[in-house]
């Protein structure tokens, strides 16, 4: 499921209907940019239930809009829907999961806090957040969570959240505003004299009062703060900028990297053979040659000046740090593959550029390594990245999207102990370590 399939969810309800065919009602919605559809019968006998649930399957299928069941993960199966979406009472999330398979959308309500914090434990694909206000819709609700509440809830949540109850053209903006992904209408539309124009509408409020999504860059970077932190205050990192790093821990560091970099080099190859776009593929190829010369010429100039001796083997760090981006690559998923090769470049160029602050560059022996990774065009080239990777993230799913932020992470902690073996020549487990 896609998080954008949640803005405009419509929840169907035949009783409201009244003499109004309920199929014309989604259709009509539907046009006017409904984003998912919720079945919802309450009184219905199952053969109804099925039948109606098979049509409307068909009818929704053209657009691309999801079809969810209410409750009943049977009718589900039968009409092969998206997905259902079950109450605190319902089927529990395990044996529907168990039931529909990993593919199949699940959404599950949520009536209080303690319940969105539980949810966190289920790969649910969605919460529902309900009820935001009290409504005549369904009276057997819990205590409206308002405002405040559905915001705390949004910040609690690891999940997408729609909320319920209430949601119409006058609440929708505020209700947007705490950060939800969307909402879940009856009434506003289901009663609505044109729910065409009524979605439309809906819709329209909702996509200009969603705050702007966080980019998975802006995400990422302050989920490895701590991380950047340390290393930027590395010894390493602190030894290299004053000029002070003895020539062994130098020796030992490039050693090392000449052996890794033989490696990424493949990698850099491998994730350009995943881009389908042949102009970004050969940006990319480009970005990835120039880095990959620069570095190397840069070496041997190094290795030059300090006579290095460099025949040694791969390091467990070194050989540890080349299994996990290729795991990454190997997923298949390109914005995974992305967030695996990422951290060799943005790390070092947050570095380089840290570094090119409160560096002493002249007769600082390392200045080239330094300006190698501060310099303006590798700088512009990470930026480039980061862009391409945030529009990959936005249109990624959840599972990716955890995919790449595990792929980044253990990438930037794998730089941390790069350095640091550079640095103290120890073995260490850095996943036990940090
Ligand atoms: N679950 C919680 S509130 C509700 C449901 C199904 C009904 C919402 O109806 P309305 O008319 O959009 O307030
Ligand atoms: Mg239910």
């Amino acid at each position: 499921m896609r998080r954008e399939d949640l803005r405009l969810y419509l929840v169907t309800d035949r009783p409201l209907a009244g003499d109004r065919d309920i199929l014309d009602i989604v259709k009509q919605a539907v046009e006017g940019g409904a984003t998912m559809v919720q079945l919802r019968e309450k009184d219905a006998d199952t053969r109804d239930f099925v039948e109606l649930a098979i049509a409307m399957k068909k009818a929704l299928e053209p657009y691309g809009v999801p079809l969810i069941i209410n409750d009943r993960v049977d009718v589900a199966l039968a009409c092969d829907a998206d997905g259902v979406h079950i109450g605190q009472s319902d089927m529990p999330y395990a044996i529907a999961r168990k039931l529909l398979g990993p593919d199949k959308i699940i959404g599950l309500s949520v009536e209080n806090m303690e319940q969105v914090v539980e949810a966190n434990e289920l790969d649910v694909d969605y919460i529902g957040v309900s009820p935001i206000y009290s409504t005549t819709t369904k009276t057997d609700t819990a205590a409206p969570f308002g405002l405040e509440g559905l915001a705390q809830a949004v910040k609690l949540s690891r999940h997408p959240s729609v909320a319920i109850g209430g949601m119409n053209q006058k609440t929708a903006a505020d209700v947007m505003r705490c950060g939800t992904d969307g909402i879940a209408v009856v009434s506003a539309i289901v009663c609505a004299p044109d729910p065409c124009a009524a979605s439309r509408e809906l819709l329209g409020i909702v996509d200009a009062s969603a705050p702007a999504p966080q980019r998975w860059t802006e995400r990422i970077w302050a989920k490895a703060q701590k991380l950047y932190g340390d290393i930027i205050g590395l010894p390493f990192i602190k030894d290299i900028a004053d000029g002070s790093l003895t020539a062994e821990r130098f020796s030992r560091y490039i050693a090392q990297d000449e052996i890794y970099l033989r490696d990424y080099a493949d990698h850099m190859f491998a994730v350009a053979d995943m881009i389908p776009d042949e102009d970004l593929k050969q940006t990319f190829v480009q970005f990835a040659k120039d880095g990959l010369e620069g570095e190397k010429a840069m070496h041997e100039l190094l290795i030059e000046r300090f006579g290095m001796e460099l025949d040694v083997p791969s390091s467990f760090v070194t050989s540890s740090y080349n299994h996990r981006i290729m795991s990454g690559i190997n997923t298949g998923v390109l914005p995974v593959a992305f967030a695996a090769i990422l951290p060799c470049m943005w790390i070092y160029n947050e570095v380089g550029l840290h570094i090119l602050k409160i560096a002493r560059l002249e007769g600082n022996p390392y200045r080239e390594w330094i300006q190698e990774y501060g310099n303006e065009a590798f700088t512009k080239g990470v930026e480039d990245l980061l862009k391409v990777i945030d529009k990959y993230a936005a249109e990624a799913s959840e599972k990716t999207l955890i995919q790449m932020d595990k792929a980044f992470l253990d990438g930037t902690l794998m730089e941390y102990a790069f350095w640091d073996y550079g640095y103290n020549g120890e073995e260490k487990n850095y996943d036990y370590i940090k």
